[in-house]
């Protein structure tokens, strides 16, 4: 018997886009558990007792946390439409490189450029924009559609599904963080994966995201612990 697959998150939170988005690239049905993160469900405390967080993927009694984790994991589960290089470990090593470099920097620098002011945003600013800038010359070393070559690898999707919300948060902000002269493939690429057919099918429209990010956003820039 197939085991089932149920995936624990919340509709705007992009790294549970991450997960949905491999997995419909995949084909995999799977079931939706909405959570309430002011109120977590009991099972998500019992799956990700670590850091109590979505998204969690259950296939069948066995639980997955991390999305970077998940998306390995799904990977490796389901073979078809790989997003991952199938046979080489050492493009396979920089793949995840590239996923954690997001994580732990780029999105980072990001956080940090929008919380700061005078001097120390300029400061991260200029960091953000180091960081982004390894990106795009990667983008224009490859000259291809997605990092992926033709189609969305692990890295489009870990950098693509946080596309929205870096415009939303830019809006709300005021700031101008991805100037088009600095990042033109960047930005190109950005295009190119909101506008495939499959990301449509996952992530939920701007505007929508905007509004949710309009409510959050004291707690976004760290002025709200509750
Ligand atoms: N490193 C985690 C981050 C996941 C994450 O931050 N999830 C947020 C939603 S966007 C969450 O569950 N927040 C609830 C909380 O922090 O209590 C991953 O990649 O899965």
């Amino acid at each position: 018997m197939e085991r089932s697959v149920k995936l624990h998150g919340h509709w705007a939170s992009l790294f549970v886009h991450r997960v949905q988005l491999a997995l419909h690239l995949k084909g995999v049905k799977y079931e939706f558990i909405e959570e309430d993160l002011d109120n977590k469900s009991s099972s998500l405390l019992l799956y990700n007792p670590v850091y109590k967080k979505v998204p969690v993927l259950v296939h069948g009694d066995c639980p997955v946390a991390e999305s970077l984790v998940i998306l390995r994991y799904v990977d490796d589960v389901w073979k078809d439409n790989p997003i991952m290089p199938v046979d080489d470990p050492y493009e396979r090593a920089m793949v995840s490189f590239w996923c954690h470099f997001v994580d732990n920097k780029l999105f980072k620098s990001f956080g940090a450029a929008i919380r700061a002011s005078g001097e120390e945003q300029a400061k991260a600013i200029e960091e953000f924009h180091q960081n982004l800038m390894f990106l795009e010359q990667k983008l224009a070393e490859k000259g291809s559609k997605f990092f992926g070559g033709e189609k969305i690898d692990m890295l489009d999707i870990v950098i693509g599904c946080g596309s929205h919300w870096f415009k939303a948060v830019e809006e709300l902000s005021g700031l101008k963080l991805i100037d088009p002269i600095l990042f033109p493939h960047f930005l190109e690429w950005k295009q190119n994966f909101i506008e495939s057919q499959e990301v449509k099918e996952v992530i939920p429209p701007f505007e929508k995201l905007t509004d949710y990010a309009k409510s959050i956003y004291k707690k976004i820039l760290g002025h709200d612990n509750n």
